[in-house]
C-alpha cells in the first residue's frame, strides 16, 4: 500500500468528494479505532458541510473499550458527532448500521427516496470490508481508486439504502510527527520515511508507558521492564531474533514486536486519548507561533536593509541622456 500523498493527488481526492458530495444524503467515515485522531482528515468536515456524518471507529475487536467509550462522549459534547465502536467482522454492528443512518437522515429511507451514503476514510481503516459485509458480496473494483471518475453508481444494501460504488478515499495527517508515528505503529501507514527500528521504539515507548502489562505477559518479563533500548533486544533474545555470534538484531526484533502491535496479539489498545491530543495540538500551535514570530523578526530586521539598498541605488542611478536634454 502506498500512501505518497503528494499535493496533486490530495487535490484531485477533494475535488472528487467535493463532487460527489452533492449526491449524497450521509457520509459514513470509517476510522481506526485504535487511532481515532490520527485516522480522521480534518478535511472532511469542511468538504461535507451540513451532509450528517456516522463515525464508525472499526476494528473495535482490536481497540480498548474504554478509551473508545472516552472518544464517543468527546465528539458527541464537543461536536454533536454520531459514533460507533464498529467491526465489520460484527454482524449485529453490521446489522445496526441501517437503524443508525435511518436516525440521522429521517426525511429519507423509502424505496423511492433511499439514503444514500457514501463512505469515506484514509487507506487501509475497512472501507472495502465494510463495504462488502453491507453488500453481502464482494463488489468488483473497491481497491486503492479514489472515489468517483465518471457516472457514480449506486449499489443497493436494502431498498430504502444505497451506498455510493467507490469510497472516498482520505489522505492522513502527516503534519503532526506524532501522529505519524502512530499511524505507522498501527500499520495505517506502512510506506512511510519512517525507519523501521524508530517506528518500534515510539511504539515501545507508548506501551512501555500506557499499557507495560501487555508488554510483561506478552513477552513474558519476570522483571521490572527497562529502557526501550533494553526492552527490545529481550523482545529479540526471547524470539530467536540473533546474528551469528549471538548478537541481538535489533531489525529483527522490531520486526517481531511491531508485527504483535498490528495483529492485535499483544492486546487491545487505543493510542490517544482527547486530552492527549489537546496537549498535543497546543504544542503544535506553539511552534507554529515561535516559527511566525521569527519569520516577523526576519522581515522586520530586513526592512531596513532593503530601504538601504535602494537609497544606494537611487544615488548612483544615472539620468539618461534624452532627460538630460530637456
Ligand atoms: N481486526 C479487524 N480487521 C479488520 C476489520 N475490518 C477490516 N479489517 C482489516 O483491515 C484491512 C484493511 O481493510 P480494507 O477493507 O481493505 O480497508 P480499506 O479502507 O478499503 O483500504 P484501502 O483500499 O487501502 O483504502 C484488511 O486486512 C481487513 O481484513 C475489523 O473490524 N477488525
Ligand atoms: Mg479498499
Amino acid at each position: 500500500m502506498s500512501v505518497q500523498w503528494f499535493p496533486g493527488h490530495m487535490n484531485k481526492a477533494r475535488r472528487e468528494i467535493e463532487n460527489v458530495m452533492t449526491q449524497v444524503d450521509i457520509v459514513i467515515e470509517v476510522l481506526d479505532a485504535r487511532i481515532p485522531d490520527s485516522s480522521q482528515n480534518p478535511m472532511l468536515s469542511q468538504l461535507r458541510g451540513d451532509v450528517p456524518v456516522l463515525r464508525l471507529l472499526n476494528k473495535k475487536d482490536l481497540a480498548d473499550q474504554d478509551r473508545i467509550e472516552n472518544w464517543l462522549t468527546h465528539w458527541q459534547e464537543q461536536d454533536s458527532i454520531t459514533a460507533k465502536p464498529f467491526s465489520t467482522l460484527d454482524k449485529q454492528d453490521l446489522a445496526n448500521v441501517k437503524q443508525w443512518v435511518a436516525k440521522l437522515v429521517p426525511h429519507r429511507g423509502s424505496a423511492e427516496k433511499p439514503i444514500r451514503a457514501m463512505i469515506a476514510g484514509i487507506p487501509n481503516v475497512g472501507k472495502s470490508s465494510l463495504m462488502n459485509a453491507l453488500l453481502g458480496r464482494r463488489v468488483a473494483k473497491v481497491g486503492d481508486e479514489p472515489a468517483v471518475t465518471k457516472a457514480q453508481q449506486k449499489l443497493k444494501v436494502s431498498p430504502g439504502f444505497v451506498l455510493l460504488d467507490t469510497p472516498g478515499i482520505l489522505w492522513p495527517k502527516i503534519e503532526n510527527p506524532k501522529a505519524s508515528y502512530r499511524l505507522a505503529v498501527t500499520g495505517a501507514v506502512r510506506d512511510t520515511a519512517i525507519d523501521y527500528q524508530d517506528v518500534a521504539t515510539v511504539g515501545l515507548e507508548f506501551f512501555i508507558e500506557h499499557y507495560p502489562e501487555y508488554v510483561t505477559t506478552r513477552y513474558k518479563f519476570k522483571k521490572e521492564l527497562g529502557t526501550v533500548d533494553q526492552v527490545l533486544s529481550i523482545i529479540g533474545e526471547k524470539r530467536g531474533a540473533l546474528r551469528p555470534g549471538g548478537v541481538i538484531d535489533m531489525h529483527k526484533a522490531a520486526e517481531v514486536f511491531l508485527h504483535d502491535v498490528r495483529s492485535g496479539a499483544i492486546g487491545r489498545y487505543v493510542m490517544e486519548t482527547p486530552a492527549m491530543i489537546l496537549e498535543e495540538e497546543r504544542q503544535v500551535e506553539v511552534v507554529k507561533a515561535a516559527k511566525e514570530a521569527k519569520r516577523q523578526a526576519r522581515l522586520a530586521a530586513a526592512v531596513p536593509q532593503r530601504q538601504q539598498r535602494q537609497n544606494r541605488t537611487e544615488r548612483t542611478q544615472v539620468i539618461p541622456a534624452e532627460s538630460r536634454k530637456k
